[in-house]
């Protein structure tokens, strides 16, 4: 059955309010966040544009060229390769397919991998489609990788490892492994260095120095030698809508173990792993880039970083106590039960989601957030405690 246009878009209002809404201050476990308002006319203005066939798109390929430059330049690269994708997971399975391809070239049957077990699980997903080897080094008490184990492990000579993948704000508590030790251990076995900064790519560069911790290191860009790729997500805290998924690489050389012919396009190869994709992601994360500057997402961050030390404030005023002292603005309150306590909250209509590395809640201070929630959320959590 047919419906007229009032009635398509009546219909769909209906579903779409079942929706929570970012506004409402009720998410707090999405690493995701309202889109910059400016995202609703360029998605509008590219809506039609398909990069899986970039001679017939050629301005917005330009786009995505000049995004990827601008991106660099606040990754420390002057001259990546990369591209605009559908999210972070795309673009870690992107990553660990450059590591299998360059694996199997040196005529290796196996690709083995050290990773941290608090990695996000679409490197499960590559593993399974990759028949790939993980390693995961035990965890410090900080929850990063201890690199003193990673170091052993390759000094073994009974061990042959192709890539370490390190996180650079980690999912459950924004952590960021010791990069800088791991990359120097990577540039002297000659190893390929993954990041994984999903989440911090667009939070790290813009920390002022009053959010960070002494004794702790953030660097984690190209700026460390053995950094192949980055995987960093504009549709995160880049405030760009989805799909704005991101990889970047130290330059073009890696996009031939990428590239499959395309005999149908305008172009001769293709190196994402889909193939019709939007272009829309590319132009809002131009567009906002543009619009804010460095100075538009030090605020941004600036403002979630006050918000996570005001929500450990209080949290601690009601008896909770923080996992760790907050490196991005991620926190994680210990809790016995998170899952019943995730779902009771739920019932009230507060969202969180649960760590599984500790027992502890986990509470992700995007943009949306702001103090009147935080206070609404914490009131909530200690009802429910009580009862
Ligand atoms: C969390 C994504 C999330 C978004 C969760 C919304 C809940 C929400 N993380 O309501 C890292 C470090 C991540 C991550 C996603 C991905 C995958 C990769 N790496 O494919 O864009 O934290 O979901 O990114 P995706």
């Amino acid at each position: 059955m047919t419906m007229n246009e009032k009635e398509v878009l009546d219909a769909l209002k209906k579903y779409r309010e079942m929706d929570l809404k970012y506004e409402d201050g009720r998410i707090l476990g999405s690493m995701c966040t309202k889109p910059h308002p400016i995202s609703r006319k360029i998605s509008e203005m590219f809506f039609e544009t398909n990069l899986g066939d970039p001679g017939l798109f050629k301005g917005t390929k330009k786009l995505e060229n000049e995004v990827i430059q601008m991106m660099g330049n606040f990754l420390n690269n002057n001259n990546p390769f990369g591209c605009i994708i559908s999210g972070g997971t795309e673009a870690n399975i992107t990553a660990m397919r450059t590591i299998k391809n360059i694996s199997r070239k040196k005529g290796n049957k196996s690709t083995t991998v050290i990773l941290p077990e608090t990695a996000h699980f679409s490197f499960e997903k590559a593993r399974e489609m990759m028949d790939l080897q993980y390693i995961n080094p035990p965890l410090t008490n900080y929850y990063t990788m201890d690199v003193k184990y990673i170091k052993d492990y390759i000094e073994d000579s009974k061990n042959r490892i192709d890539a370490i993948v390190s996180i650079a704000g980690c999912t459950e508590l924004g952590t960021i492994d010791n990069i800088k030790e791991i990359s120097k251990l990577a540039e002297e076995n000659n190893i390929y260095l993954h990041v994984d900064a999903a989440f911090g790519g667009f939070v790290i560069p813009f920390l002022e120095d009053k959010y960070k911790l002494d004794n702790y290191n953030y660097e984690f860009d190209f700026s460390l030698n053995a950094v192949s790729s980055i995987t960093i997500d504009p549709h995160k805290m880049g405030l760009a809508p989805i799909p704005a998924g991101g990889i970047l690489f130290r330059d073009i050389s890696f996009k031939k173990y990428l590239d499959v012919e395309a005999p149908y396009l305008t172009d001769t190869h293709q190196s994402t792993l889909i193939g019709t994709r939007t272009g829309i992601g590319v132009a809002s994360t131009w567009g906002v880039m543009k619009l804010l500057g460095e100075e538009g997402y030090k605020n941004i961050v600036s403002e979630c970083m006050d918000n996570t030390y005001y929500l450990i404030k209080k949290a601690k005023e009601y008896g909770f106590k923080p996992v760790i002292d907050p490196i991005l603005n991620i926190v994680a309150l210990r809790d016995e039960t998170p899952l019943k306590t995730c779902l009771k909250l739920r019932e009230v209509g507060w969202y969180v989601s649960i760590c599984k590395c500790v027992g502890a809640l986990r509470i992700v201070l995007m943009p949306h957030i702001q103090k009147e929630h935080i206070d609404g959320f914490v009131e909530a959590l200690s009802s429910i405690k009580k009862n």
